[in-house]
């Protein structure tokens, strides 16, 4: 039987929930009876491979000069990237994550749990998202923190400021001396992650760079990636000596985030948990309103960098 048009389902006296199944059978081409004559419009391999190169290196020509990069895409730094390019849609914001799937530890609550718990008054963040949740007084619970974090990855991805490369780790810091000798952090240093990963396997493979005037990073603590702007910032010699993340305690912990969320050198805005390493504050565990509340400071710090 041939596949029914929008308008024969629409006009065809039936049930409703029959009547919505055939409806979104018919607009995906789908015949109602699966009779095997499901067919694609044809497409060239090579078509395919142009319309992901044309984009994906257009996008990363455009991007070498940045006004924003924000590096890691854990909570810290996608809520700054919504709370900035919302904001301000002139700026053009880059993020680039190590990882395939963006998100960093966000798609959990804690150790392994789904429910993600948040401390008032970084609820409001979820109202403005749209991510219900369930109120337990001084903290409310979204009931699985992938809810959170797909809508939150959704939204930003969608505004046309912002861009995200994935499977792209930052590797260095790029960093400025002017004419008073005095050091500004000017850009990021980036690689495909597996050629970063695989340095010491193979002979060198130079890396690539954006230049931006503000750098915001949210690259979370200590880790196999982790902490990264802050511990090079000792390596460089822009730091003396790392403050180490503290033992756990939520009620110290949030808040120290959220306020010491900064510019720590020129140039360098630290967010997140990263903060904790260069600071030497606690941690909070699985409480995740620090994350939301530092990465909106953060995006605040770096309009008031760019408007000076
Ligand atoms: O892959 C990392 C993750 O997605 C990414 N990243 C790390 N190094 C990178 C590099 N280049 C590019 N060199 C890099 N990307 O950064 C992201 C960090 O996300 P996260 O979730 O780990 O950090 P966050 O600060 O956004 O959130 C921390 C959440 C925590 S940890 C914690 C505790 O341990 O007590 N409590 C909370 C709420």
């Amino acid at each position: 039987a041939p596949a029914l048009t929008l308008e024969q389902v629409e006009t065809r006296p039936e049930t409703p929930s029959k009547l919505s199944l055939a409806k979104d059978a018919a607009q995906a081409g789908i015949q109602e009876n699966y009779d095997g004559q499901y067919r694609f419009a044809p497409i060239e391999e090579a078509q395919v491979s142009r319309a992901m190169i044309k984009r994906y290196f257009n996008t990363m020509y455009d991007r070498a000069i940045s006004d924003i990069v924000i590096v890691g895409a854990g909570s810290a730094g996608l809520s700054c990237a919504y709370s900035l390019a919302t904001r301000r849609p002139d700026l053009k914001i880059t993020i680039i994550e190590a990882g395939v799937a963006p998100g960093g530890g966000a798609w959990l609550g804690g150790q392994l749990m789904t429910p993600m718990v948040i401390r008032k008054p970084a609820d409001g963040f979820l109202r403005e998202l749209g991510v219900p949740y369930e109120d337990e007084g001084n903290f409310v619970v979204v009931k699985h923190a992938a809810l959170f974090t797909s809508t939150l990855l959704s939204k930003v991805l969608a505004l046309d400021n912002v861009v995200l490369m994935n499977a792209t780790a930052v590797e260095d810091l790029i960093v400025h001396e002017d004419y008073s000798g005095k050091q500004r952090v000017a850009g990021v240093v980036t690689n495909w992650t597996l050629v970063a990963l695989n340095h010491d396997t193979q002979s060198c493979m130079d890396p690539n760079t954006i230049t931006a005037p503000v750098i915001i990073s949210a690259t979370g603590h200590d880790g196999p990636m982790g902490a990264f702007s802050a511990k090079r910032l000792v390596s460089t010699g822009l730091l003396k000596e790392l403050g180490n993340m503290r033992g756990l305690d939520m009620n110290r912990a949030e808040p120290a985030i959220v306020n010491g969320t900064r510019e720590v050198v020129p140039g360098l805005i630290l967010t997140g948990m990263e903060l904790s390493e260069h600071d030497g504050s606690n941690r909070m565990g699985p409480t995740f309103g620090a994350m939301i509340g530092s990465g909106i400071k953060a995006s605040w710090e770096a309009t008031r960098i760019l408007d000076n």
